[in-house]
């Protein structure tokens, strides 16, 4: 599996319309004056990394960091034309593919060899920065977790490939922080038991994790033993399309997701738009800090495409599983889906 992950995606997008801002360090959010500095980051450029900064930091303590950056607005409606772009690109390829979030997405290859993809990625790359003007960075693996994690490793601009007979070693010395999925509360609750790193994870007691984590644990044991089970979803035949993401760390009130649930919203909607798809269906899911899942849905009377909606929806379901117990991941999706402009209904 391929997985594409655009370089600080919204402020390079930011650098294309602003040549001038190249090169410096560029902060995507509110700026430190406006909002009485209650602003966050929503991502900067490597030049700002350099800097300590990073996404979903308060835009107070970036500029703290360093007083002399540029601040852009984020502007989704840019943002979201050029995600579709890429995503045209990569779809012309013959390759099972999921988009996977705004800057993200995996392409499923029938290669014979590790070289092979290389050779697909490399040519990726050079289209897409053609295309767009942006740099992107490719991991190559046998799952969608690991390339992910290839992928995370590799950037800015790499492309990197690691097969079978290299996996273990890869993961081995990581924390398992750097598993997709795994936040600071099952970190804390690793570590607790000794456990830091992948390595560590892969000599553990599976019953022990199962106990610890329930079934997240026999994943990650799985998971840390070279086995990526992750398939992915095919867009062309989905029944439902959403975004999930687990919080930088839990959440007591609907303060703390609202930026959230609005940005997880924009993906849905934009996925939905990019497929041509209505919706009769909106849900959210919670998953708290204990583990647990609740789901809510409501069904429309109509189809629609609309953002507004879902926005509203989604908030007024997640404040009643808000106010339960301490959220570490939320999610907004959209089912009952129809196919745009009467055609006959795809499901
Ligand atoms: P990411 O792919 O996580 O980050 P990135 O593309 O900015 O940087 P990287 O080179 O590390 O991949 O997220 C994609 C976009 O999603 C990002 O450009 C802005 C948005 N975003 C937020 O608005 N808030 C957030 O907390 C994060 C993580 C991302
Ligand atoms: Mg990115
Ligand atoms: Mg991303």
């Amino acid at each position: 599996m391929l997985y594409i992950d655009m370089d600080y995606f919204f402020a390079a997008c930011e650098e294309v319309r602003h040549q001038e801002l190249k090169g410096k360090p560029l902060v995507v959010g509110s700026s430190p004056e406006s909002e009485k500095l209650k602003g966050v980051v929503q991502t900067c450029n490597y030049e700002a990394r350099a800097f300590g900064v990073h996404s979903a930091m308060r835009t107070s303590e970036a500029y703290k960091l360093n007083p002399n950056m540029a601040y852009v607005q984020a502007d989704w409606n840019y943002y979201e034309e050029i995600s579709k772009r890429i995503m045209t690109l990569l779809s012309g390829y013959k390759a099972r593919m999921e988009a996977d979030s705004i800057d993200e997405a995996v392409l499923e290859f029938e290669v014979g060899s590790y070289e092979e993809a290389l050779a697909i990625g490399k040519e990726i790359k050079g289209i897409v920065r053609d295309k767009t003007g942006l740099p992107c960075t490719i991991g190559i693996s046998s799952g969608k977790v690991f390339a992910k994690m290839v992928c995370d490793s590799a950037k800015p601009d790499g492309l990197k490939a690691v097969g079978q007979d290299g996996i273990k070693e890869f993961l081995k010395d990581r924390s398992v922080g750097k598993i997709p999925g795994v936040g600071r509360k099952t970190e804390e609750k690793l570590a607790a038991i000794g456990i830091k790193t992948i390595g560590d994870l892969s000599q553990a007691d599976p019953m022990v994790l199962i106990d610890l984590l329930g079934s997240f644990g026999k994943e990650l044991f799985i998971l840390a033993n070279g086995t990526d089970t992750s398939s992915i979803v095919d867009n062309a035949n989905v029944v439902s399309i959403g975004r999930e993401r687990t919080l930088d760390s839990n959440a007591h009130s609907m303060r703390e997701v609202e930026s959230l649930i609005k940005m997880l919203t924009k993906e849905v909607i934009g996925e939905v738009r990019r497929n041509n798809f209505v919706f009769k269906s909106i849900g959210v899911k919670a998953r708290y800090s204990d583990f647990t899942d609740r789901l809510k849905s409501r069904s429309l009377n109509n189809y629609s495409d609309s953002e507004e909606l879902v926005l509203k929806t989604a908030t007024s379901l997640l404040s009643d599983l808000v106010k339960e117990k301490p959220v570490r991941k939320i999610g907004v999706r959209v089912s009952s889906l129809a196919s745009r402009g009467g055609q006959k209904s795809l499901f």
